[in-house]
């Protein structure tokens, strides 16, 4: 039995889809447990750039059987725009596997999520407007509408029905807008659901009889840490459980049935979205992590704030999570910064602190405890071995492990499938 979960170890966007697909090489299975197209997860492989929303990022392998897990909600127009993108680009997704017991996104959900943002005014969450939040709403109330309903059409059309009754009455009173049409989003389903119908399994038991048979699986999460609906920087979070223990529910599998966790770390931190972050910067050096690091949503192309690493923040993620080891990435885009900072602590009511608050209005009082280190000169993406790494460069990867007490395994300096430095 072989299965190892990937996780963001920040707040997403820390390269997840880069470090699957490298991983992906030696792993027969790519599972996505949680979230939905508000997913961006980037490959790049041979020069060409692949934008992953929903499908798993072992697809542009084809041998290798990607699922969609029932804790994911899918957006079938979504996902079917993403297989013809995919096609056209010559990439085979005859392995995908849609789980029955996945949620389904609707239209309505997508208003939902834009009217209740506008709502919010200036306490909106910024979420990416995919109607995520609404979906997982719907499945917390029992009035979801699963992939197996959407592919029985008098169980869609009785379910949809009783839906859209209930969001056209919301849209009404409460936003004084106008009522969506039934029959329009019940024609375009039925034909979503055509399209999708071969892809859709029990992924549970596929699953189940997968890691029985000893296939190397690979759980990759979406969104980060400090995301998760239970663990994160409430409210400003995503409606799913992006953390190791999401694959549980979101795949169907036991806790027993997983062997590793290893966190994805980018070598700063970013935020898209609004929400606390301690470390940002609102300087000159915020703006070089943005320009180098070329730090813009995936799914929505809005800017990324940026600042330093936070090993407060990556001390809870690997603990939440059980995290053994952690893979570095984009570490190339420190080059050129003269001094670098590690967050090490948080200052608050005059003591040092080690422990993430979950307070927010106590997260508000926290001044990060920075220690500053050198930084290096030279360009480190074709760099292939630890070795050839400057030494400060060294030197930073190695007093962020002695920070989070856990190793890195694989230092990431590139967008690239290649570009990547194996240390174990
Ligand atoms: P939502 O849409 O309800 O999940 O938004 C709630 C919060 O979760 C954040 N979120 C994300 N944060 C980072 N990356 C995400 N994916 C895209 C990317 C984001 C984009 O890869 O760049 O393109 O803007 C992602 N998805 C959700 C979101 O910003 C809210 O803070
Ligand atoms: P994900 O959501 O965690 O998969 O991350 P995204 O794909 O949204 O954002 C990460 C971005 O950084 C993508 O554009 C990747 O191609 C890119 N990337 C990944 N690893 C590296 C790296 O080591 N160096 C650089 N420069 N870019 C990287
Ligand atoms: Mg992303």
């Amino acid at each position: 039995m072989s299965t190892l979960v990937i996780v963001g170890s920040q707040w997403g966007d820390e390269g997840k889809g880069k470090v699957t697909d490298y991983l992906a090489e030696k792993a027969e299975v790519v599972v996505r447990y949680q979230g939905g197209n508000n997913a961006g997860h980037t490959v790049k492989q041979g020069g060409i750039q692949y934008k992953l929303h929903l499908v798993p990022s072992g697809i542009l392998y084809p041998e290798k059987i990607c699922i969609i897990g029932n804790g994911v909600v899918v957006d079938p127009a979504s996902l079917i725009e993403e297989l013809n993108t995919l096609k056209l680009q010559g990439i085979c997704t005859d392995n995908l596997k849609i789980s029955d017991r996945a949620h389904v996104v609707f239209p309505y959900h997508i208003r939902l999520d834009e009217l209740e943002e506008t709502a919010k005014g200036k306490n909106d969450i910024g979420t990416t407007k995919r109607g995520i939040g609404p979906c997982y709403m719907d499945k917390s109330e029992r009035i979801g509408i699963r992939i197996c309903d959407l592919l029985k059409k008098d169980v869609l059309k009785e379910k949809l029905k009783l839906n859209i009754e209930k969001k056209n009455k919301i849209f009404k009173e409460v936003y004084g807008t106008d009522a969506m049409d039934f029959n329009e989003i019940y024609e375009s389903y039925r034909r979503y659901a055509d399209i999708l119908r071969p892809y859709v399994t029990d992924t549970t038991l596929l699953l189940y009889n997968l890691i029985k048979s000893g296939r190397k699986i690979l759980f990759e999460g979406a969104q980060g840490t400090l995301l998760d609906i239970d663990l994160g920087t409430y409210p400003f979070v995503t409606a799913s459980h992006p953390i190791a223990g999401g694959v549980t529910v979101g795949a169907g599998i036991g806790p027993t049935m997983i062997n590793d966790v290893i966190g994805v770390i980018k070598a700063y931190t970013t935020r898209v979205g609004k929400g606390p972050f301690p470390t940002e910067l609102h300087d000159e050096n915020g703006d070089f992590l943005r320009e180098r690091g070329n730090e813009y949503g995936t799914t929505t192309g809005r800017p990324r704030r940026c600042g330093w690493l936070d090993t407060v923040i990556l001390n809870f993620s690997v603990r939440v999570s059980g995290m053994k080891g952690f893979v570095l990435t984009k570490l190339d885009t420190l080059t050129g910064l003269e001094k670098i900072k590690i967050c090490k602590g948080y200052k608050y009511e005059g003591k040092v602190i080690e422990n993430f608050p979950a307070s927010l209005e106590d997260l508000a009082l926290c001044e990060p405890v920075y220690e500053e280190m050198d930084g290096w000169d030279e360009e480190i993406s074709t760099a292939r071995s630890f070795d050839e790494l400057p030494n400060n460069a060294k030197k930073y990867i190695k007093r962020i492990e002695e920070l989070i007490g856990i190793n890195a395994s694989i230092i990431s300096v590139g967008p690239d499938r290649e570009q990547t430095i194996v240390l174990k």
